[in-house]
């Protein structure tokens, strides 16, 4: 495909794979790479060692353009951000908070920026600010997200700046993708669908959690204390749903959600574990390759199937 988000990263099919906290390793990143797309690694709460290790390894298994997204709320952020720098990260995400600090010091490492944005303002400071690319992010997607759909979000932001939009949040197919491409998105994020790569080290409890999941099992906890987090139905969700109504909200969601993400993408423990994941999830039912998915994704027989049921 011919696409701007292509010339931009120098990859082959306009997809990134979504830094996905605990799950995104160099394994799934440098496969999704490897098959032409731009594989993420996730930086999530983990410390800078931690990162520099996956930038490492994802080195030693593919020459292919790659990136990393650096969570904003980490507790490391400051440090993660120096190493994306120092090992001239080819292409740096945001998530969840402002990257303006940081933006001159990856501008003179030579990478491109693309943060991860879930309104139209944000969108257009980021441009202000010189990024080369915005990630809109609808409420479809999985984990930390803003109150937008994608429906409604990217073609808003499309229309409001003038650098390439990648549109996340509901995409896991050909119909979703071509979507996308028709709301005026320069390129697609998938995450959810990645989970189930064969090349993803998640559990596999978390992976059946989602092959499992029907539409009315994609939950959001912490509405009501503003920090709204998407994931599959579980014990945890349930407590967390109860406890945003009583006193001192904010204290026990962040007590109860310490460490269960962890829980679940490694020890797939199904009662304290939080299994983040987009809406998609219910459509999704079978393990492939991550260059099986791509190529599933960017079918152009299927695309023109679509094409031609709409003449
Ligand atoms: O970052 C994400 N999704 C994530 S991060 C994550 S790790 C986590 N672990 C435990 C609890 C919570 C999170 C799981 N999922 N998506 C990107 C994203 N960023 N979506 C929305 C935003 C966002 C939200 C507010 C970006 C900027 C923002 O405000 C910045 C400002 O200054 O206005």
């Amino acid at each position: 495909m011919n696409s701007k988000i292509c010339e931009l990263f120098g990859i082959e099919y306009p997809i990134i794979q979504g830094g996905m906290a605990w799950v995104s390793d160099a394994h799934l990143a440098a496969a999704v790479s490897d098959a032409g797309g731009l594989g993420v690694i996730a930086a999530g709460h983990a410390p800078a060692t931690w990162v520099k290790e996956q930038i490492d390894i994802l080195r030693s298994k593919t020459d292919k353009p790659f990136g990393v997204n650096i969570m904003l709320l980490s507790p490391f952020k400051e440090e993660v951000a120096k190493v994306l720098a120092d090992e001239k990260v080819p292409v740096i995400f945001t998530g969840a908070g402002n990257p303006a600090e940081y933006i001159e010091l990856w501008k003179s490492s030579g990478a491109k920026i693309a943060p991860v944005v879930a309104s139209r303002a944000l969108a257009m400071r980021m441009e202000a600010m010189g990024v080369d690319a915005v990630v809109a992010e609808g409420s479809e997607a999985g984990g930390h997200i803003g109150e937008l759909t994608t429906m409604v979000l990217t073609p808003n932001i499309v229309q409001s700046v003038n650098i390439p939009v990648i549109c996340a949040g509901g995409i896991h197919d050909s119909k979703t993708a071509l979507a996308a491409f028709v709301l005026g998105a320069d390129g697609v994020q998938v995450g959810t669908r990645f989970v189930l790569a064969k090349e993803c080290t998640t559990h596999q409890a978390y992976k059946d959690k989602i092959i499992k999941a029907k539409d009315i099992d994609s939950k959001v906890t912490g509405r009501v204390t503003g920090h709204p987090v998407r994931l599959i139905r579980s014990p945890i969700v349930r407590t967390m749903l109860k406890a945003e109504y009583q006193p001192n909200a904010v204290e026990t969601l962040e007590k109860l959600g310490e460490g269960s993400l962890r829980a679940a993408v490694v020890d797939g423990d199904v009662k304290k574990g939080s299994f983040m994941a987009g809406q998609v999830g219910c459509m999704l039912k079978e393990e492939h390759s991550a260059k099986e998915i791509i190529e599933d994704i960017f079918d152009a027989d299927k695309f023109e199937v679509i094409l031609k049921s709409l003449a």
